[in-house]
């Protein structure tokens, strides 16, 4: 059986349908803070409120339920960490100490996923390398690269199979961005499908690597998937998809109004502070030659198909192969 903690987030809630179709609705129990909505994924099988920072409550759950694999999305994520970073600090360490803990005593394989946060200012700016200076100005990205080290020392020291992806911005029309510094691709989707016009938060030709959410949950179990011996890098690989402005995905949102009936679509830019600075000490690019030869990534949607689908979710039009539906 599966774990999810943090099943009502951004990823969580795709990783939750995802899992669930692939082994079946009761063998995946999803957990968070928060009991989810009716209409959640989540609510439509076993769910489980579970505070990652209750060690106690999180082994007891795992022994109970005969869980063999946790994937672990709790936790702040850039934006929120930068105003609280004490309480980022102990939550994403503690939470991951946790699930360590408990996969180290039950056998259990786990899913800790790491960010392109982990790069710093001093990190090539174009196709980052899967080994280079990580170095953050982040607390987010501090808490990310202490814990691909953390995941690293518990599968030396006890054995533990605990594998990560450092996932780019990830766009999604399901459950809405968890306050992180990507956030913005997610808002403009929105925005553009309800005609609504968008003021972004970060400056126009601010370049970041993008990824869209089938890939990301693709990625994730392919990686989970793929024979350890063949994994050079568990925690955690490089992953890349599209390489995105705001400006550029402005731009395809509007090349495809007509598509969707839209009438227009006005984009300002107003840059955060907080956020640009973020954003300003990640790369523009990701090279994951690594994922491609150790268990053959290989993204499927570039951004012209990716608005196709988010516009086609966000406004309820039917298109092929629709992402899990807004
Ligand atoms: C964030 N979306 O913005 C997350 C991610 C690429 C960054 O970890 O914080």
């Amino acid at each position: 059986r599966v774990l999810i903690t943090g099943a009502l987030g951004q990823v969580g809630t795709e990783l939750t349908l995802a899992l669930r179709e692939r082994y079946g609705v009761s063998e995946v129990l999803a957990t968070d803070i928060r009991s989810p909505s009716p209409g959640h994924p989540a609510a439509n099988g076993p769910f489980q409120l579970l505070d990652g920072l209750d060690a106690a409550g999180l082994l007891a759950t795992v022994q109970a339920q005969g869980i063999q694999e946790i994937y672990h999305l709790a936790a702040l994520l850039s934006a929120v960490a930068e105003a609280k970073p004490a309480l980022a600090w102990h939550l994403n360490m503690q939470s991951l100490i946790n699930v360590l803990d408990a996969a180290h005593t039950c056998g259990c394989r786990v899913f800790a996923p790491s960010s392109i946060a982990v790069f710093g200012p001093d990190t090539p700016r174009d196709l980052a390398p899967q080994l280079t200076s990580l170095r953050p100005t982040s607390m987010y990205g501090v808490t990310k690269v202490a814990g691909e080290l953390l995941c690293d020392d518990y599968a030396r020291r006890y054995g533990v199979d605990v594998r990560g992806l450092r996932y780019p911005g990830l766009i999604s029309a399901s459950a809405p961005p968890g306050g992180g510094t990507t956030d913005y691709s997610v808002e403009m989707y929105h925005a553009a499908a309800s005609s609504q016009p968008y003021a972004c938060f970060l400056a126009p030709d601010t370049a970041l690597e993008m990824l869209f959410m089938p890939d990301a949950v693709r990625a994730t179990l392919e990686l989970m998937d793929a024979p350890k011996s063949a994994l050079r890098y568990p925690n955690a690989y490089n992953l890349a998809g599209m390489s995105l402005t705001p400006a550029a995905i402005a731009a395809a949102i509007r090349r495809q109004l007509h598509a969707f009936d839209l009438p227009h679509f006005e984009v300002s830019y107003a840059p955060d502070p907080v956020r640009q600075a973020i954003a300003n000490g990640w790369p523009r690019s990701i090279d994951d030659a690594a994922a491609r030869q150790d268990w053959s990534w290989q993204p499927a949607y570039d951004l012209q198909r990716m608005t196709s689908q988010m516009l086609a979710a966000l406004t309820h039009h039917t298109t092929g192969g629709l992402a899990h539906g807004a």
